[in-house]
């Protein structure tokens, strides 16, 4: 009977043993980053933080980031091959990340979709991810959207006209014309009568054109 106890008692202390092994083994898949250093020398208050325990290339971070809702940027600790998002806002540095793809200026995210895409399929999918289609209201937002789309493929903004006018609106109601403009010469020209939206061409400068053609987008992050 002694030797039965102890033999059960025995096996019990092994299962709480590997029980103790797994769960620490599965807490070091947890790696928080809570040096500056960890994210390039910026932070994220922990708060705000989201922990994404797998290994993950530059890219898959990205777009792990894009999927989860409330991330706006990530980080990629190099080390340990695992991400950190962080809900936009809190970072603390005007100038912080980006990795690959997305771009943090002025408080704000950008991230570049080079699928070609119709407007309003753009409009969609940058309202999927929490963002909206870019906005330009400065020069100096105009200089950092050209240096994003490094790429040679026109490129829309977020503005569309009144119905039944020819007056621009940026998606949050704000009058184009009441802020920064950069169209082309002889543009907004509604030359083929339908050219209800707007696109930066490869020159760098705006157009009015059909909502349907397919082109890159931006989306940006508030
Ligand atoms: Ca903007
Ligand atoms: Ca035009």
């Amino acid at each position: 009977m002694q030797k039965n106890q102890f033999r059960i008692c025995l096996y019990f202390v092994v299962f709480c043993v590997s029980l103790v092994i797994t769960l620490s083994e599965n807490n070091s898949k947890f790696i928080k980053f809570t040096k500056e250093s960890d994210l390039g020398g910026f932070t994220c208050p922990e708060q705000h933080a989201i922990y994404f325990k797998d290994k993950m290339s530059s890219s898959q971070c990205l777009a792990t980031c894009a999927d989860f809702k409330g991330c706006f940027s990530v980080f990629r600790h190099e080390e340990s091959s695992r991400c950190i998002g962080c809900k936009d806002k809190y970072l603390t540095s005007d100038d912080a990340p980006v990795l690959l793809g997305t771009t943090f200026f002025r408080r704000r995210s950008y991230l570049v979709v080079t699928e070609k895409k119709t407007w309003f399929d753009a409009k969609s999918h940058c309202s999927e991810l929490g963002g909206h289609l870019l906005d330009i209201m400065s020069q100096d937002e105009h200089t950092l959207v050209d240096k994003l789309r490094a790429f040679e493929t026109d490129t829309w903004l977020g503005a569309t006209v009144i119905k039944n006018t020819r007056i621009f609106i940026w998606e949050n109601g704000n009058k184009v014309d009441d802020y920064f403009e950069n169209w082309s010469s002889h543009e907004p020209n509604n030359a083929k009568g339908n050219e209800n939206c707007v696109k930066i061409n490869k020159a760098n400068v705006w157009v009015d054109t059909p909502c349907y053609e397919q082109w890159s987008s931006v989306c940006e992050f508030d």
